[in-house]
């Protein structure tokens, strides 16, 4: 029987506290999605801040905790039915066992709601003591806010730009081979639609596993409970002129708007338009691990982001949520723990300079946007190695595979980020200095420890950006 490593304090209900605390509801909840896309730390994220609110350690940069307003804070029953729960407590008890690991990959939409009792402060300090504001936590993929970009998309046009795409890289090979091989006009047949709609998935994962982010329908990545589905059957085709009923190209069309409408935008009303605070997670060092052809395509990926949170009032998705608007979007780095501290304002530069790219591309105005690097689970310690006759400052922690210590040095990040997205901006395929290193450390042993909580790095300033004002 697994016995659970998590602080009783922090599980179960905590029976009588809505009723104790009924009556002084600090104004509406705060909902804050937390997206990003697969492996780029959402888990891991959401329960180091959730574990750290519970424990109140920790958190000096978030303003409640750091002038000690902070009562206590409690998970509460989740109030959307229809919403997985997010499972906190067996993500906090992978990292806390005897042989810590990471909490296990989680495909769909999950939500958890967590209430923080406060000291009343200004004007209504003089009516009570104590008020209650809750925060719902929304995980969803951020495969999926790329369909956005569907919504204003007919087939024909969507095609044209996934094959113009695939068509540059390497990998798009087998799939273009397909396409050319298909008799002209050709007449829809299902065993034909699945095979074309196998290579084009063998394509995006391909894509994904070579460090692209901006890849489309999100669904096909990322099926959450669709697997298999009619829906998820359907792949880009060059342009046919007067398509008629029963050819190929008029059913993948009928398809591509099917998946608008059953998936697309009911996955947008339900979650999406209710979000107020947002922050989407990106695996920067990865990326520039992959290369800078991985980073042109994030670049192009933040803007179709930041449209999708602020589209024009006329497009079909700036009607379809009308009236509700996300007010500040946190776009952070994670794994900062990757490199020495001496390092990371480079990386916060990269972030800020690819955010402030997208805000501009996309005509951003409007909501508060801020960038910031950080490491949701401080798994590493800072180090000095000598190196071919230089002294590298590195860190050093459990590799993931082998168990053992080991230290790490990603590579040098340039002090000024625009030279490195120009040099990605211009087609690069290569780096032109250095190139840049991956690595997987395991979590730290006794990664929560009470009263003071998970180490972190930035956790607690993102946190004040994101609802601290609302504290
Ligand atoms: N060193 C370190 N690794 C992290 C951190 N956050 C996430 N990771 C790594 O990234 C992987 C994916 O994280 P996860 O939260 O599951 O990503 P998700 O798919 O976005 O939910 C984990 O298994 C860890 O290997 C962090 O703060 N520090
Ligand atoms: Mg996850």
């Amino acid at each position: 029987m697994a016995i659970s490593t998590v602080p009783q304090k922090m599980l179960g209900g905590f029976d009588n506290f809505a009723a104790r605390v009924s009556e002084s509801i600090l104004g509406s909840p705060v909902r804050l999605g937390v997206t990003g896309l697969a492996r780029s730390g959402k888990t891991v994220f959401i329960t180091s801040l959730i574990a750290n609110l519970l424990e109140g350690g920790r958190l000096p940069q978030l303003a409640a905790f750091g002038q000690n307003r902070v009562q206590s804070a409690f998970l509460q029953p989740q109030p959307d039915d229809t919403i997985a729960r997010f499972d906190f407590e067996s993500h906090l008890d992978a990292f806390c066992g005897q042989k810590p690991i990471w909490p296990e990959n989680t495909k769909n939409v999950s939500q958890l709601r967590l209430s923080i009792k406060l000291k009343s402060h200004g004007l209504i300090s003089g009516l009570r003591d104590s008020c209650v504001q809750h925060l719902d936590v929304v995980d969803y993929p951020g495969e999926w806010i790329l369909d956005l970009t569907l919504l204003g998309k007919s087939y024909a046009q969507w095609s044209e730009e996934t094959l113009a795409r695939l068509g540059s890289r390497d990998i798009g090979e087998t799939y273009v081979k397909m396409i050319k091989d298909l008799p002209k006009k050709a007449s829809f047949e299902e065993t034909q639609a699945r095979k074309l709609t196998q290579g084009y998935c063998r394509y995006l994962a391909a894509a994904r596993a070579t460090g692209f982010s901006g890849l489309t329908p999100g669904r096909f990545l990322l099926p959450g409970d669709l697997e298999g589905s009619p829906v998820l059957t359907f792949a880009p085709l060059p342009p046919e002129n007067n398509s008629k009923k029963g050819s190929l190209w008029h059913e993948m069309q009928r398809r591509y708007t099917a998946y608008k409408r059953h998936i697309v935008r009911p996955f947008f009303r339900n979650h999406f338009a209710r979000i107020d605070r947002q922050i989407v997670l990106i695996d920067v060092l990865e990326a520039l691990h992959q290369g800078p052809l991985a980073i042109e395509d994030l670049r192009q990926t933040m803007r179709d982001i930041l449209i999708a949170f602020r589209p024009g009032s006329n497009s079909p998705l700036g009607r379809l949520i009308r009236g509700t608007r996300v007010e500040r979007i946190l776009f952070a780095a994670t794994k900062a723990d990757h490199l020495h501290h001496n390092q990371h304002a480079q990386l916060t530069a990269i972030m800020q300079e690819l955010t402030d790219d997208a805000a501009c591309q996309a005509q951003f105005r409007g909501a508060q946007t801020k960038a910031l690097s950080l490491a949701s689970v401080r798994s590493t310690t800072e180090d000095q190695r000598d190196h071919q006759g230089r002294r590298i400052d590195c860190v050093r922690g459990i590799d993931l595979e082998t168990r053992l210590q080991a230290a790490f040095f990603a590579g040098e990040l340039p002090s000024n980020p625009k030279d490195l997205l120009s040099h990605a901006r211009q087609g690069a395929h290569k780096w032109l200095s250095s190139d840049y290193s991956a690595m997987r450390f395991a979590p730290p042993p006794h990664a929560l420890r009470q009263g003071q909580g998970i180490a972190h790095i930035r956790l607690d300033k993102a946190a004040q950006f994101l609802f601290g004002d609302r504290l």
